[in-house]
This record gives C-alpha cells, structure tokens and sequence, in this order.
C-alpha cells in the first residue's frame, strides 16, 4: 500500500443530486466497474456506496449519496441525511443535474446546502445523449447562473462521455497527500451488502408503480463451498469428469449458497412480486443469479423468500435490523 502519496493527489468526493439523475450510473462509469445499482426509478440510491479510483495522478474516493428529494417516511428521512451529512467531509462535491431538467426552484434547497458547506462543487449536466446539440450553449449559460462553481461539465454518464473531464477536474480540487485505501482495492462494500442490492436492483426493475419503493432485501445466509468434482477415471492418469454436466470451466470450481427475504409493505403486494405461477420471484431470482455470479465468478445457488413487513419504511426497529439507521442492532 502507498503510505506517501509523495506528489500524488488524494482525497474525498461526494457525489450528490436530486434523485434518477444518474449518480450511480456516473460514479460506476468513472471507475469503470459496476459497484453501485441503477434503475429508472427515483430512490434507488438508499445508502452511501464508497468505491476508490487509482491511477497514475493519484487516489479518488468517490461516496455515491441518495437523491436529495423531500422526505416521506422515515426511510427518506434517513436518506437525506446520509447525502447532506457527506457534503462536510469531502475535498469537493460533483453535483450531478439532469441537462434537460435544470430548475432553480427545484435544485434550491441542494443549491443551499452547498452555499453553507464552502467546498468546491463541480456541476456535472448528465444525459446530454438526451439532449438537441443546439440546446447546449443555452442550458450550460442556465447553470452558470445557478451556483458559482468551478467547473460545469457536460457529460453522458451512460456512455461513458467526458468521463476523463470529470476525473481532471475532480484532481484539480485535490490537494497532495497520501492514499487512504490499497491501490487494488474499489469498495469497502461487502460481498453480502453488494449481492442483496443486485436482488433488490432487479426488483426495482422488474416491478412497476409503487411496489420497488417498499422493497427491502435482507440476506439470511450467505456460504461459499467447494464445488464437488467426481474423481477420475479408475485409472490414475485418467482426466478428472465433472460431476454436473452444466459446469463452467470459465467459473472457480465455488458455489455460493445464498438465502435471502425480499421484504415488503405491504401484503396486497406479495402477490404482485411472487407473480402468476410464481413467474415474477423466478424472474427476479434468475436475474439477481446471474448478476451475483458475474460479481463472484462463481456459481450461484439463490433462494428467495417474500415477507412482509408492514409499514417497514416507518418502523425504526425494521429499519434498523435492514441497516437503514446509523444504529446498529
Ligand atoms: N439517457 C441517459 N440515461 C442515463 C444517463 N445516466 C443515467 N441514466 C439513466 O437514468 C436512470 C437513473 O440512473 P441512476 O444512476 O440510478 O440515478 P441516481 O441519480 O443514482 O438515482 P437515485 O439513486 O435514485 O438517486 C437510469 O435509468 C439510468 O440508466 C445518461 O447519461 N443518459
Ligand atoms: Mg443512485
């Protein structure tokens, strides 16, 4: 690990916004791995994901923050506090808007908290693939005017345009200083913490109208083995068969064995996730399967459970033992 940093740069960067206006897809492109979950949904966001950026000019910690909206629950409540509680501790603060909804009323009360904490914000205009090309000038000269800040950027997060803008000017607001994590290392997100938001990322995607916003996930177990090989042939130089004919010599001979509860709010709502026949779970389950052995590189056994927990989103007990409180049980 470097302990110097001499010459190098490092430092903390926060990444705030209003909500769906593509934070996570930002920071995951500007790592260039996906870490953070995404989905069209406003709140999908609801914790503070921390990765790292190492390269040549020195060591970025991006915190990935929920969007900044206007509470309803408790839930919500403890979001906001998560994205504003990050703004004093960071070196500068990349606030992500959506270029084709630029709002003065909107954006005022972020606008206000960022007056109050003094750190270098960076205006980052995402979903300019959205945009007419005619309209830009327009809109850059718009947020111009809506905070003083020392760069503004226009940038696709989705593909991945001016990623390298973004990163020149988060260095340039950072001063010298030694690294804060191992140069290999991109999270300090936890195996269990990314696998439940891969299943609670294709819930949010599979569901529609208010069922994504009351679902939790809540891992029960989570087990690693090795997977069971058949000996080789009597004969002793004779090349070892695989037990089941579906393995992948691509994977790492593991098995995970995970059990998890997609919780939510509602009972009128088990129905809608379990689905026709079960058709909704098991579509839910093959998707967050095969995104959870894309993050292991192994094979993945995943059973899912539905729960409901009534009001959960208000029940600071429920919201505790779901790790939606500073807290811990
Ligand atoms: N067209 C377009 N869509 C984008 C872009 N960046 C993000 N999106 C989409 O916008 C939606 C929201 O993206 P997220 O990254 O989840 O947004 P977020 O700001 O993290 O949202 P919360 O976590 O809910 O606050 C997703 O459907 C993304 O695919 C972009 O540059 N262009
Ligand atoms: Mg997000």
């Amino acid at each position: 690990m470097e302990v110097s940093g001499k010459g190098k740069k490092s430092g903390y960067c926060a990444i705030v916004g209003r909500p769906n206006v593509g934070k996570s897809t930002l920071m995951n492109h500007l790592i260039g791995q996906k870490i953070a979950i995404t989905s069209g949904k406003p709140q999908t966001t609801r914790t503070k994901i921390r990765t790292v950026y190492t390269d040549e000019r020195g060591q970025i910690v991006f915190l990935d923050t929920p969007g900044i909206h206007k509470a309803k629950n408790r839930l919500g409540e403890y979001m906001d506090e998560l994205a504003l509680e990050t703004l004093p501790d960071s070196d500068v603060i990349l606030w992500i808007l959506d270029a084709g909804q630029l709002s003065r009323e909107e954006d005022g009360s972020i606008r206000r908290q960022l007056k109050l904490v003094k750190k270098p914000v960076i205006l980052v205009l995402n979903k300019v693939d959205q945009l007419k090309k005619e309209d830009l000038p327009e809109i850059l000269k718009k947020a111009e005017s809506l905070f003083p800040a020392v760069d503004i950027i226009p940038v696709s997060a989705l593909r991945s345009v001016n990623m390298d803008s973004v990163l020149e000017a988060v260095y340039s607001c950072l001063p010298e200083g030694p690294y804060f994590y191992d140069e290999e290392e991109v999270t300090d997100a936890t195996m269990r913490e990314i696998a439940g938001e891969i299943i609670r990322e294709k819930a949010l995607r599979s569901l529609q109208d208010e069922v994504p916003h009351g679902i939790a996930v809540q891992i029960q177990s989570m087990k690693e083995r090795q997977r069971k090989k058949k000996r080789g042939n009597k004969a002793e130089d004779g090349p070892v068969l695989v037990l089941d004919p579906d393995f992948d010599s691509e994977q790492n001979g593991m098995i995970w064995d995970i059990e998890a509860d997609l919780i939510t709010e509602k009972e009128s709502h088990k129905g809608i996730i379990i689905g026709k026949g079960g058709s909704m779970l098991k579509k839910i389950g093959m998707e967050a399967r095969a995104g959870i052995e894309e993050m292991t590189g192994s094979q993945v056994n995943l059973k899912l459970y539905v729960k409901v927990r009534k009001d959960w989103r208000d029940n600071p007990a429920y919201l505790r033992s779901l790790g939606y409180s500073r807290k811990k049980i």
